[in-house]
């Protein structure tokens, strides 16, 4: 039953994905351990947004808002399922499959419970999965919520949080300290994207993929715009307009022609 409705809400959502391809809009995706808040932060991010030309989204896709940054730079925040420890392993994959939105994303706001005893050991587990579902080089912001929960006295936040666990992947880009309950930070935290955002300034590349790597060059389907692909016994040649990130994460497959 439930692996039904995983298997139902994938197909719904590479659909919608394909529809809403055509608005050249970046996307963030919220991820993070279940409870962390993420749809606490995405409601509250997201409310003053669902007006006219968002119900498009809403529409199609409840989980999937517009937000409008300080720089008023526009995106899609999507809300994802959260990550669960010991999930049954026949429900794994179809879990998986939901999270493929996240792979998409031009940057990834990992929301950890800083109240929760288990916050570091959730983190670590968060980043394994994202570094198995692909996703692990995508930039990302650590975001630690429910601040309102620690004591006042800066001493009495717990060690972790000062000095960040290392993950799978990529370090992150920063950390953000939030409540998603009273609105603590998140005037920060729109700064942090919308700079996260900037520094992934879309720029030109050429690749050259050869046959072994021919999966890669979805990632530049995926993620960039293609302006010309030649195929030949070597391979394929790719030249694109690509997020900064993906061009360093394909850095190996950079080609000096052209
Ligand atoms: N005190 C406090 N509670 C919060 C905060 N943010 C969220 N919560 C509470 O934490 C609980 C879980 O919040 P959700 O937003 O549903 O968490 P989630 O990450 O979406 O959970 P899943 O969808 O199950 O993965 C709710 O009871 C929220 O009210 C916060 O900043 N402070
Ligand atoms: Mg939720």
């Amino acid at each position: 039953k439930l692996a039904e409705q995983l298997e139902a809400v994938r197909a719904g959502r590479a659909v919608q994905r394909q529809q809403r391809q055509a608005a050249p809009l970046a996307t963030a995706a919220l991820v993070g351990y279940t409870n962390a808040g993420k749809s606490t932060l995405f409601n509250r991010l997201t409310g003053a947004d669902v007006l006219a030309d968002d119900r498009l989204f809403a529409t199609l896709d409840p989980t999937v808002r517009l937000l409008s940054l300080p720089s008023r730079r526009r995106i899609l925040l999507s809300d994802t399922v959260g990550f669960i420890r010991k999930l049954p392993v026949t429900l794994v994959q179809a879990f998986r499959a939901t999270l493929e939105e996240v792979t998409q994303a031009s940057l990834i706001l990992h929301l950890v419970d800083v109240a929760d005893p288990q916050a570091r050991a959730q983190i670590v587990q968060v980043e394994k999965v994202l570094a198995e579902i692909g996703a692990g080089a995508i930039p990302r912001l650590r975001v630690l919520n429910k601040l309102d929960l620690l004591p006042e006295a800066p001493g009495h936040a717990p060690d972790w949080t000062a000095s960040e666990p290392a993950g799978d992947g990529a370090a992150p880009l920063g950390t953000v300290r939030v409540s998603a309950r009273t609105g603590e930070g998140l005037d920060r935290l729109l700064a942090a994207i919308d700079e996260a955002l900037a520094m992934d300034a879309v720029v030109n590349a050429t690749f050259r993929f050869p046959p072994e790597a021919a999966a890669k060059i979805s990632l530049v389907y995926q993620r960039g715009r293609v302006l010309q692909a030649d195929y030949d016994e070597q391979g394929c040649l790719v030249r694109a307009e690509v997020p900064h990130s993906l061009k360093q994460r394909l850095a190996e497959y950079l080609s000096s022609a052209g």
